[in-house]
């Protein structure tokens, strides 16, 4: 008898080896094209710190990281991102992500320790989605300042928070992030399927990386957290009296996914940077995931106020690993702007609106 079952459709099938124990996300590299700018909003609007500083690159962190930095910002011809850093649980798993990248059929590359300042030995990717991913563990260790209070400005940033990319396929995303160990926290989803955003985590919070169905791979933002609203409030009030009020995209506000509080600023180049306060714990095994419906108008903003289109539709480039850019690929599932221009403008969910065939911020 002839076996007439259609054959699934294939999906890219996942390494058999184990993937590398990721414990966070780390550090990012950003090429700007005018490093004087960029100090100026970095260092004396931000307020980061600055580890080292050359005529290149400035290497800064947060008020409470220890490590050498949590971002590169590095003078280049094109504005773009060149590394989001990952950093694994020991130096052993440079050699598991090694043989997990290769049996995956993508770009590796080692480096030796130095290649990046205060970075030691390391594995870069070319990951399935297009992005330059590096994995580290060893790293030179500044002073922390958490209680150097006679240090902090007003709006000081506590550490790096979570990077967030534009992809096409969410869900091949997220099943190569699944692959590699980390858990989904929310989504954003509609009654036909189709999968607008998700937010994925190692360390128990909200997420290290969040997913946004859009042309890419482009870089969507990098955020740092502060330890309080107020800060946030603060870098508003300084870009105000700087009259640089332009710098601010969206915000500030409270999300609906992840309840942060939050401010998402462009730096000189374009790229963007969020600063994000006071979401959840979600280190325990059975950990809810929240799904959100595209057509709640709360979903991105508790308070409704709609997204500008900037953010939906700018992004930055990425280089691949020998610095050229990456060509961007269209997303072809629909785009949130284009399905929620009502919805941000017009429509309103209230509790107990069953319409779109969602319970609001179900959890499963
Ligand atoms: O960090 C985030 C974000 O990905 O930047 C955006 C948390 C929530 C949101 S959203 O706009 O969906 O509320
Ligand atoms: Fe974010």
């Amino acid at each position: 008898m002839t076996d007439t079952t259609p054959t699934p459709p294939t999906t890219p099938s996942l390494p058999t080896v184990p993937p590398p124990d990721v414990i966070r996300c780390a550090y990012a590299e950003l090429i700007v094209t005018d490093l004087a700018a960029a100090r100026a909003f970095y260092v004396d609007v931000l307020g980061l710190v600055v580890t080292h500083e050359d005529d290149h690159a400035l290497y800064l962190r947060a008020f409470e990281e220890y490590l050498h930095h949590s971002l590169i910002v590095r003078v280049g011809a094109v504005p773009a991102l060149s590394v989001l850093a990952y950093r694994v649980r020991s130096e052993a798993e440079l050699d598991v992500a090694e043989a997990y990248y290769r049996q995956l059929g993508v770009r590796v590359e080692r480096r030796p320790a130095g290649a990046t300042r205060g970075i030691g030995a390391a594995v870069r990717v070319e990951d399935p989605l297009g992005f330059p991913i590096e994995f580290f563990y060893t790293a030179e260790h500044t002073e922390r300042f958490t209680q150097r209070y006679d240090m902090h400005p007003a709006g000081a940033l506590a550490r790096l928070d979570h990077f967030n990319v534009n992809t096409p396929d969410v869900p091949a995303a997220r099943r190569y992030y699944e692959g590699l160990g980390f858990r989904v926290s929310e989504d954003i989803v509609d009654g036909d399927g189709t999968v607008y955003a998700a937010w994925l985590f190692r360390k128990p919070t909200v997420h290290d990386i969040a997913l946004t169905g859009g042309d890419g791979p482009r870089l969507h933002h990098i955020a740092f957290a502060a330890q309080e609203r107020h800060q946030i409030l603060h870098v508003c009030d300084h870009l105000g009296a700087l009259r640089q009020s332009d710098v601010i995209e969206r915000g500030p506000g409270r999300h609906g996914v992840s309840n942060a509080f939050y401010l998402y600023l462009r730096d000189p180049d374009g790229h963007r940077i969020e600063i994000y306060t006071h979401d959840y714990y979600t280190g325990d095994p059975d950990n809810p995931v929240i799904h959100w419906d595209v057509h709640d108008n709360q979903r991105r903003d508790w308070w409704g106020n709609p997204v500008v289109p900037s953010w939906y539709t700018e992004a930055s480039d990425v280089l691949d690993l020998d610095g050229r850019v990456q060509k961007v690929v269209p997303r072809t599932d629909s785009n949130e702007m284009d399905v929620t221009v009502g919805a941000d403008g017009f429509s309103y969910a209230r509790e107990g609106d069953t319409s779109t065939g969602f319970k609001l911020g179900t959890q499963i």
